[in-house]
């Protein structure tokens, strides 16, 4: 495979390399300090951005969370003995603040589409607990649940999807299903909290796939085109010129051409497969990924997510493989077409990792007569959705990040030992020169 493109990472990591103080320190925690400097950093561009600037809340800590992580039998990673983690994707562009009160945050919430908000929620409840108590009293699209369970707002195309899986070779790598419960005359699916028993958690979601809106969406536009205002906003605010003369004038765009243009910006049109959002140890939710289109910035960004560990990336690959495997058995995957659904990778710093396949509000049935490949262009009336391309390059591309952090590892551990090697050198010579001095000295005297 292609040796991957140097990243300024990995001059940063080699810059530290230099520095002779640095010598004794292993290799790992010289990545980490620089990595940690340097998510230092982006946090505190991010605090100013979004308002986040309250201090982490560590998750409670107890034997029931260690039970339920030695218990399962979904773990994954080498380094790993943890089962559960959490799923949905981060759509929503909201990061609440410590200041923000009960009622902005009540508001902000209705205002954010149905399943959009698990991402923030999971990491605003992880850093406040009495937060997301309250939040679930009211109304939103996830409630709490008794522990190791969370409720999620009823949608009958993710319930179907969720009982078929459950009797899938997919089962290990979904959310268990637990049915549907009534809360406040709403019905929630309950499902496994794949957060249980991390403590404060690293996460990321990755949607899956080259084409994000349905068939359905695309004929339903051409039939009757829908000009949403939203969408031009958004459009216009990542990137002035994309809309059409016709677009800026009428200040709308249909979905499916949103959709395909965010395609086209991000890496999901070429790679298959896009960055949506990370949080590194409860830490802020980054979201500022839609324009990440190249393989170096997604690469740099995995280092980041992992913290540059090897351990966790080989438990990530370890896991998308066997995935990867079940997938192309599966009778669930050869019939659905799987559209806006997320990866979802989650660790801590114990190194219990685990990634798991969610949000299926938009996968399904193909038509009786098709079976679905995964892995080749869509055409319209195909229903193909690059599922499988997508995948593979995800794997690729940990695959090479994890060979970066082996390489610069040892290109940095090299450079230290020359570091040492010349201290050594010139302690030796110094010391010879002072023996020297003194025997001259001693027999100068004795003349
Ligand atoms: C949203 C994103 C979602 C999509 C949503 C878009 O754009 O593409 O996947 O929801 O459509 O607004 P962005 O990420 O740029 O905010 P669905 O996948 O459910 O269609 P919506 O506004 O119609 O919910």
């Amino acid at each position: 495979m292609e040796k991957p493109k140097k990243i300024p990472l990995e001059k940063e990591l080699q810059k530290v390399s230099m520095v002779p103080h640095k010598a004794k320190k292993d290799m790992q925690s010289l990545t980490k300090d620089l990595l940690s400097k340097r998510e230092g950093l982006k946090h505190g561009e991010n605090r100013e951005h979004t308002g986040e600037n309250s201090p982490e809340v560590p998750l409670p800590e107890g034997e029931e969370q260690k039970k339920s992580m030695r218990q399962s039998d979904r773990s994954v990673s080498s380094t790993s003995t943890c089962s559960s983690v959490a799923y949905s994707s981060p759509e929503s562009d909201q990061v609440f603040s410590e200041e923000e009160d009960i009622q902005t945050k009540r508001k902000t919430l209705r205002k954010t589409k149905s399943w959009k908000t698990f991402f923030t929620m999971v990491h605003w409840s992880l850093r406040r607990q009495n937060s997301w108590v309250q939040l679930a009293g009211h109304e939103g699209n996830f409630k709490a649940s008794e522990r190791g369970h969370i409720l999620k707002k009823f949608s009958p195309v993710e319930n179907a999807c969720l009982v078929a899986l459950m009797e899938d070779v997919l089962r290990p790598y979904v959310p268990t299903y637990y049915g549907l419960v009534e809360r406040d005359e709403q019905t929630y699916i309950k499902m496994e909290d794949l957060l249980m028993g991390l403590e404060a958690p690293s996460i990321m979601d990755c949607k899956i796939g080259i084409r994000t809106y349905l068939e359905e969406e695309l004929a339903k536009a051409l039939l009757k085109p829908t000009p949403r205002k939203d969408m031009y906003n958004k459009m216009v605010a990542l990137e002035p010129e994309a809309p059409t003369p016709e677009e800026h004038m009428q200040q709308a765009v249909t979905k499916p051409r949103y959709m395909q243009w965010r395609e086209s910006v991000s890496s999901t049109a070429s790679l298959g497969f896009r960055i949506e959002g990370v949080t590194v140890e409860a830490g802020p939710v980054k979201k500022n990924f839609k324009k990440m289109k190249s393989r170096d910035k997604i690469m740099e960004t995995f280092v980041l997510f992992t913290k540059g560990r090897k351990d966790i990336l080989a438990a990530y690959l370890e896991r998308l493989e066997n995935m990867q495997a079940a997938l192309q058995t599966s009778e669930f995957f050869r019939t659905h077409e799987v559209i806006g659904s997320s990866l979802l990778f989650v660790h801590d710093r114990r190194g219990f990792s685990n990634v798991w396949m969610i949000d299926f509000g938009k996968t399904t049935p193909a038509p009786p007569h098709i079976s679905l490949r995964h892995d080749v262009p869509w055409e319209q009336g195909t229903h193909e959705d690059g599922y499988l391309l997508g995948l593979r390059n995800l794997i690729a591309s940990l695959r090479d990040t994890m060979r970066m952090v082996e390489e610069t590892a040892e290109a940095t551990s090299e450079s230290v030992a020359q570091e040492v090697e010349k201290e050594t050198v010139s302690e030796k010579t110094l010391l010879k020169r002072e023996i020297e001095e003194n025997t001259t000295n001693g027999e100068n005297k004795e003349l």
